[in-house]
């Protein structure tokens, strides 16, 4: 990655400071460890390469070296955002899939934090929090999206199937230009976080509307048909006999039922 095109892209967004890396362990433990030494809003880490990317309940995410992208952006979530961070992983993804959309490219979020291309995964959210007491003190939000084709982990490695922008757009995707338009994104969305057309936009982009999936939460299957979202982002499925089911954050995977 270039940098000085980097700066020059990300130039005219009202980003905190930035600190980009060659190569990092993570740049979510970054960005946690610079929240918690006060880092301003809309701080952002970039790296070019992760050694140890992580997904939720600690699974690996790979980074290969100048094929993706992997970013932490660091929220200092205003008394509004407050009340509503379980919305947090939604703004996220619905600016990935915007930043795809601006491209052509018609994507879906499967809940809670992956967007698919072609219903395989482009690119994984983990966002994790920083505590002061009992408050959210600061959120970081990480975006893994794999750009070149090489960015794919190899299928053994893999829960589900996943596939690159190349893929789609060919190899002349700028890196930069993408990770402009999904921070755009985020920022031109994050004030309508509280709204109802904020859910509203995210259950439209949901894979799988209206099938049978089998969400798997704290070990055990839940089977029914994905409704929608609960106005904390909680999935709705409804069972075989009209019985409504909440699917909250947590241990969840989902998959198609059958
Ligand atoms: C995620 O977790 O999808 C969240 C990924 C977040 C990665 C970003 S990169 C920047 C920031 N810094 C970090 O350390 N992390 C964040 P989860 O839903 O748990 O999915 C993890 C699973 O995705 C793994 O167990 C693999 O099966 C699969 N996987 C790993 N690398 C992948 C890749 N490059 N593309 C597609 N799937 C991948």
């Amino acid at each position: 990655m270039n940098q000085n095109e980097l700066k020059k892209a990300l130039s005219k967004l009202p980003l905190g400071d930035v600190r980009y890396f060659e190569s990092i362990g993570s740049t979510n433990n970054e960005a946690l460890a610079w929240a918690t030494g006060g880092a301003r809003d809309l701080s952002l880490v970039i790296a070019d390469e992760q050694t140890a990317g992580r997904g939720r309940l600690d699974r690996k995410w790979f980074t290969p070296k100048g094929t993706a992208l992997a970013i932490s952006l660091i929220l200092r979530p205003t008394d509004g955002e407050k009340s509503h961070l379980s919305r947090i992983v939604g703004l996220a993804a619905l600016a990935v899939a915007d930043s795809l959309r601006t491209r052509g490219l018609v994507s879906q979020i499967k809940w809670p934090n992956d967007v698919l291309l072609n219903g395989r995964k482009v690119a994984g959210i983990l966002v994790e929090s920083v505590w002061s007491g009992d408050e959210v003190d600061g959120l970081v939000i990480g975006i893994g999206m794999n750009v070149l084709k090489e960015a794919v982990p190899s299928a053994e490695l893999l829960f589900f199937p996943a596939t690159s922008l190349e893929e789609s757009l060919g190899p002349h995707v700028e890196r930069e230009k993408v990770l402009h338009d999904i921070l755009a994104g985020l920022i031109a969305l994050r004030p309508h976080l509280g709204s109802d057309s904020f859910i509203a936009s995210w259950e439209k982009a949901l894979a799988f509307r209206g099938e049978q999936v089998q969400p798997e939460q704290d070990g055990s299957l839940i089977t029914g048909k994905l409704i929608g979202l609960e106005s904390d982002g909680s999935l709705r499925l409804v069972d075989e006999a009209g019985k409504s089911i909440t699917v909250r954050f947590g241990d969840v995977r989902l998959r198609p039922g059958k």
